[in-house]
């Protein structure tokens, strides 16, 4: 038997704050599949859709008289680029669920215009993901997803949905848009969870 083990099999960054793969960007690159949708903030609702027809939602006022959060987190997107320490203002899930009964695992994400995304429910509740509004201190912009996206930072970024419209609890763990392109039904960065 061996005496020494590394302890670490997959590849290293050059900084430890940095999951494998990746390397840091003061940017802020915009990646979008398609235009950008433009959501009126009077049309806007955030829904929560659960079995037998349960279907809780906010109007963007409803949604603003919640008790908001400040966040700060690293993000990483599976293009290899990482941004450090991004700070954000939105409301968690866990609020989001208080009022929600359901016996499902599993949620796809829907965008305003279409985009998908499936997370476990366990990667969206407790202190892990939020609705935010609010990057750097100013409204989202609209090509960062204002007025809202989902946040879920330790998942790989196309997990955070831009326009979020809502969530539809499901069954199982259905691929949404880049899932059923080749990207990994989780996307966890530290795991390297890029590709199926
Ligand atoms: N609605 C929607 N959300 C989306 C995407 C998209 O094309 N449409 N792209 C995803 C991908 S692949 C990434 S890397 C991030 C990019 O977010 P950014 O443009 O704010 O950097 O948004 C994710 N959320
Ligand atoms: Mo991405």
């Amino acid at each position: 038997m061996g005496i020494i083990s590394s302890g670490f099999r997959g590849r290293r960054s050059a900084n430890p704050g940095l999951p494998p793969g990746q390397h840091e960007t003061q940017d802020f690159p915009v990646l979008t599949a398609g235009p950008a949708p433009l959501i009126p903030i009077d049309e806007w609702e955030f829904f929560i859709a659960a079995e037998n027809g349960q279907r809780l939602s906010w109007s963007w006022t409803e949604f603003m008289s919640l008790p908001q959060e400040e966040i700060t987190k690293d993000i990483h997107c599976v293009t290899s680029w990482s941004k450090l320490e991004t700070t954000w203002r939105g409301v968690s899930l866990d609020t989001l669920f208080e009022n929600v009964d359901t016996t499902k695992d599993f949620a796809t994400a829907h965008s305003f215009g279409g985009y998908t995304t499936n997370v476990p429910l366990w990667d969206l509740l407790g202190g892990k993901a939020w609705v935010a509004w609010e990057f750097d201190g100013e409204p989202l912009e609209r090509a960062h997803g204002g007025p809202a996206r989902l946040l879920i930072p330790h998942l790989y970024f196309w997990k955070s949905a831009k326009w979020i419209h809502g969530l539809e609890l499901t069954e199982d763990d259905v691929p949404g848009f880049w899932e059923s392109n080749g990207y990994h039904l989780h996307g966890n960065p530290w795991r390297e969870e890029r590709y199926s």
